[in-house]
């Protein structure tokens, strides 16, 4: 078992590492507090070739593979974690478009998302506002027009929206119920029948834009259906099933930050003259916090090696995506009670971490949704 990295993946990690420091972590306090969609940064994130990481160079992407996209989402969320939810979805679609579009969606869609140069974002449109979890209940309909279809529905908790010039789309097809009746449709932003709606105002990730998208008689040609009828629901779990990598990564990478944050002040915070760091109570947050990073890296880079070598992941990104985003949560919550009424405060970053890291156990399948991907696992072929 080798546990070292590329020298591939070492430089996407130290590029993503420098984009945190230099470009994502000084607009971070002023994106969380004015809600501002970071277009620049984006921008700069594209140019890097950080919007396409395991996309095949000759469509504009880094051809790097998902470890080195795991790296780089765990670095960019300790700078701005609402940045790189932008960057992730926008990953995640690319991907989707490789593996389930033709050559002339590939050819047409990829470089104009990843160059940064006209597209900024893209969007992943599965939930409704009635059908989250419970995702092949979705009621958005697509029906055929001539060599088009007709999209109505409303969509909800779409990252980017209102931003992105590519929006993944899923909708029910030939009135057919559950997940054999949904297809996938690649939307441009500028579709007429494609609007959304005024942000939701969030607790956390508000650099991230989220919107309702509604789809009015939304025209979209047959050639953008992606895959044929019937398969969306698939690709919308295999989508997820790579994107729960890239959360367990985000909420690693604001762990990091949130844990950095308590050590330093741990050392120089003072009471009953000495520094809090030599409290043994501060020293078992801190090493429990520690130990829960590494056990959660080591399962994150786990699902991501599989998924680099084509094996089956969803258990593994399932297991690392539950522990990631629980750890994370318990690591930010520590982070503050290290602060003690300081972390309680905008003065300090912990605050923002611990609403940041909030959704993670939330979005792209909540923790309870893990679980039951796992259990199922588990069970199969007990009974
Ligand atoms: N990869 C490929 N195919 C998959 C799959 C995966 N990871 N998971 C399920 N499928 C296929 C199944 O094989 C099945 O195919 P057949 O009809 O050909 O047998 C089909 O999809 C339906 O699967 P299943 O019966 O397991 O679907 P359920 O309705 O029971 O849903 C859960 C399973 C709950 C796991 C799924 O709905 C889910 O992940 N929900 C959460 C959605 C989510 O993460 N939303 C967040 C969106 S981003 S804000």
């Amino acid at each position: 078992m080798k546990l070292e990295l590329t020298d591939e993946q070492s430089a996407v990690r130290a590029t993503a590492k420098k984009a945190a420091r230099d470009l994502l972590a000084p607009d971070a306090v002023t994106n969380d507090r004015e809600a501002r969609f970071p277009r620049e940064n984006l921008k700069q994130l594209a140019r890097l070739g950080l919007m396409g990481v395991n996309v095949p160079f000759q469509y504009g992407g880094s051809e790097a593979g998902v470890v080195a996209y795991a790296l780089a989402v765990q670095e960019l969320a300790a700078g701005c974690a609402g940045t790189t939810v932008a960057m992730m979805v926008t990953n995640m679609v690319a991907e989707a478009i490789v593996e389930w579009g033709d050559e002339s969606q590939r050819s047409r869609f990829l470089p104009r998302l990843l160059s940064g140069d006209d597209w900024l974002t893209a969007s992943f449109c599965l939930s409704e506002p009635g059908s989250g979890s419970d995702a092949s209940s979705l009621c958005t309909t697509a029906r055929r027009d001539g060599d088009d279809y007709i999209l109505d529905g409303t969509k909800a908790w779409v990252t980017s929206g209102g931003h992105s010039g590519l929006y993944l789309i899923m909708a029910r097809t030939g009135g057919i119920a559950g997940a054999r009746g949904i297809s996938t449709f690649l939307v441009q932003g500028d579709n007429p029948g494609l609007i959304a709606t005024k942000p939701e105002d969030k607790m956390g990730l508000r650099a991230s834009t989220t919107t309702q998208i509604v789809l009015d008689g939304c025209r979209v040609p047959m050639r953008d259906r992606l895959g044929n009828e019937g398969t969306g629901f698939r690709v919308a779990m295999r989508a997820l099933d790579g994107g729960r990598i890239g959360v367990s990564a985000q909420a690693l990478g604001i762990a990091t930050a949130a844990l950095t944050a308590a050590t330093r002040y741990a050392t120089e915070r003072r009471q009953f003259d000495r520094r809090i760091a030599d409290f043994g109570a501060i020293q078992d947050m801190i090493a429990d916090s520690a130990t829960e990073l590494d056990a959660g890296t080591l399962l994150c880079l786990r699902a991501a090696s599989l998924k680099d070598k084509g094996v089956p992941h969803s258990k593994e990104a399932a297991m690392s995506k539950v522990f990631c985003t629980e750890a994370a949560n318990d690591i930010c919550h520590r982070a503050v009670q290290i602060h003690g009424g300081y972390g309680y405060t905008r003065d300090y970053p912990v605050e923002r971490h611990l609403r940041d890291v909030r959704v993670t156990r939330i979005y792209e399948g909540t923790s309870e949704v893990q679980r039951i991907v796992v259990a199922r696992e588990a069970l199969n072929g007990v009974n």
